[in-house]
């Protein structure tokens, strides 16, 4: 299919056209780069009805549980749920541990949602970018309700930050700050906490839970001038708390104004600046091994002979003189 007709496929909703245009893009291949391009170019862009959510929260939160369980009751109010992740591999647990269809049963085979698999392999910054244009072309479908998952130890909860406009993080009851890995300037970023696990005889723990947070909330700046964050239990697996989820999202859209298209565009600028980044990086990468006064460059900067504003700018002066 051509980039022209896999565009009108994803405007018209069509679940084959979406799957090889996530392919499409994912590709490293130049001419598939270049196809891609050109299928973005053909989309609408930025619907403003969609909600971007960004979910975090330590392994084993619950937070596949509660997109299955949140998935469907969206479903249920009529809307369109798209599941990405944001899984960086990492060099430790060597795979994809996100997006796992198998935890989400019910939301995977359901006509009015699409999971996409985490894009395998590759850095923090290549799975952003697939993720961002997987968001493009979800919205250009007709998608309403993005949600987006990451584990919540190390630095990809803030690239998802900066890709959505609601920041969800899931916690559970009995566990303090340390043990649940959580750092301090995550719960600064969320704009609503989620304990989790609140069924069976783990209620009073997370309404404990629920109270400690909402007193530490009280003593950080809220992140948005519009929008005061809160803590609240829920239990995903027995479906408690979920519809008062969905009516807090509501709150957040119409009291946002439009601010959650201002927040869109600063993060659009932030992307164009990561995005410019990531690609001369990987074009010097690629050309080191043909160029040898690149290779001497590196290796002098590694040996200390040139200093590493020296050998910035000689490169920044090659740029501006090819
Ligand atoms: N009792 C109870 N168990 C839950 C609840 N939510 C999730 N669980 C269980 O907790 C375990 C982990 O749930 P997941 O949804 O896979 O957690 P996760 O945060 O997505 O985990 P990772 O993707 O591995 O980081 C599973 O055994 C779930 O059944 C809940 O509300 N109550
Ligand atoms: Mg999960």
């Amino acid at each position: 299919m051509t980039p022209k007709e896999l565009s009108l496929g994803i405007i018209n909703g069509d679940r084959r056209s979406l799957a090889k245009s996530i392919t499409l893009l994912e590709s490293r291949v130049q001419r598939d780069r270049i196809l891609g391009e050109e299928l973005l170019s053909y989309l609408p862009k930025n619907r403003e009805s969609s909600l971007r959510i960004g979910i975090t929260g330590v392994p084993g939160a619950g937070k596949s549980t509660f997109i299955e369980t949140f998935g469907l009751y969206a479903t249920q109010k009529g809307k369109k749920v798209a599941v990405l992740a944001v899984d960086p591999t990492s060099p430790l647990t060597g795979g994809s541990i996100l997006g796992d269809k198998t935890r989400m049963p019910n939301l995977a085979v359901h006509p009015s949602a699409f999971i996409r698999p985490s894009p395998s392999g590759g850095n923090l910054g290549g799975v952003t970018t697939k993720t961002r244009e997987a968001i493009v072309l979800f919205e250009a479908s007709g998608y309403d309700v993005i949600l987006i998952e990451t584990v919540g130890v190390g630095q990809s909860e803030i690239a998802v930050s900066n890709m959505t406009d609601f920041f969800l993080l899931i916690l559970i009851g009995g566990a303090g700050d340390e043990l649940q890995g959580i750092k301090k300037g995550i719960i600064e970023m969320a704009d609503l906490i989620l304990i989790n696990k609140a069924d069976n005889n783990n209620i009073e723990r997370a309404e404990l839970a629920r109270n400690e947070y909402r007193t530490a909330l009280h003593y950080l700046q809220s992140r948005r001038e519009y929008w005061n964050p809160d803590v609240m239990t829920v239990s995903s697996l027995y479906n408690k708390g979920i519809d008062k989820v969905w009516e807090i999202l509501e709150k957040f859209q119409s009291q946002s104004g439009t601010h959650i298209q201002e927040n869109r565009a600063i993060q659009r600028k932030k992307w164009l600046r990561e995005s410019t980044e990531t690609s001369f990086l990987e074009e010097m990468d690629s050309l080191i091994d043909t160029y040898p006064e690149l290779k001497t460059l590196h290796e002098k900067v590694a040996s200390g002979e040139l200093s590493i504003r020296t050998a910035t700018r000689i490169l920044l002066d090659k740029y501006k003189n090819s």
